[in-house]
């Protein structure tokens, strides 16, 4: 069994790297992230060579040591190469079955969805959360398309039992009504990366979604 399985169920910011966007880099971001409290990872990098990813995937996944899931976007390959506790995959990525035929069941696989349908067919197909967007029109993702919103958290929450992270144009001021609306988790990525202070950036992301969570 993964111990950071268990950590799924906890999960409140969730962390999704992105250099472009990065002030101090993504390896800083990370840290800052980690010591904030954020318990998920994910490293999405779109630029880089794979040598260079695995790289920097292992001083990752070593920041994230015990207190945090390290998962890899896309890339099962570099997910292997380094032990990470997991992937995150898209609708058009490899097929979740043959991501978990190559990561072994222990693995934590989170695949994005963009309606309850999918929903419903990655819970099927084994993963072990959806990552639902775009919640709102968004400027960091070029072919996120239009922001399908917050309503529609509700319906997908209901309709499966893995946990649901909402992603697309989330920042302080609306993540409230998104964990109203029923997510689990919530990514932020510009609103944190491009902050001058990521790791107050998400102790205000974590302190707004547990005070919601409770009902505060
Ligand atoms: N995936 P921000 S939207 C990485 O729709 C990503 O699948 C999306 O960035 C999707 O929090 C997105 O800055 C970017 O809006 C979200």
């Amino acid at each position: 069994m993964n111990q950071k399985r268990s950590l799924l169920e906890l999960i409140d910011f969730y962390l999704v790297t992105d250099s472009s966007l990065s002030k101090k880099g993504t390896l800083s971001d990370v840290e800052d992230a980690v010591a904030a409290g954020c318990r998920i990872v994910q490293y999405r990098e779109k630029s880089r060579s794979t040598k260079d990813m695995i790289f920097e995937a292992v001083q990752i996944k070593n920041l994230c040591g015990s207190k945090a899931i390290f998962l890899v976007n896309d890339r099962v390959d570099v997910a292997m190469a380094v032990d990470a506790d997991g992937v995150h995959i898209g609708q058009d990525d490899m097929p979740i079955a043959t991501a978990r035929a190559l990561l072994g069941k222990d693995k934590i696989i989170g695949l994005t969805v963009h309606n309850v349908e999918e929903a419903q067919e990655a819970e099927k197909s084994g993963a072990d959360y959806v990552g639902l967007s775009p919640i709102f029109d968004t400027t960091t993702k070029n072919d996120a398309g239009n922001g399908i919103g917050p309503e529609s958290i509700r319906v997908v929450k209901d309709a499966i039992s893995i946990p649901v992270v909402a992603i697309g144009g989330i920042n302080k001021q609306n993540c409230k009504s998104v964990i109203k609306d029923g997510a689990d988790s919530l990514v932020a990525i510009s609103a944190v990366l491009c902050s001058e202070d990521v790791k107050k950036e998400t102790q205000d992301f974590i302190d707004i979604i547990k005070n919601t969570k409770m009902g505060i």
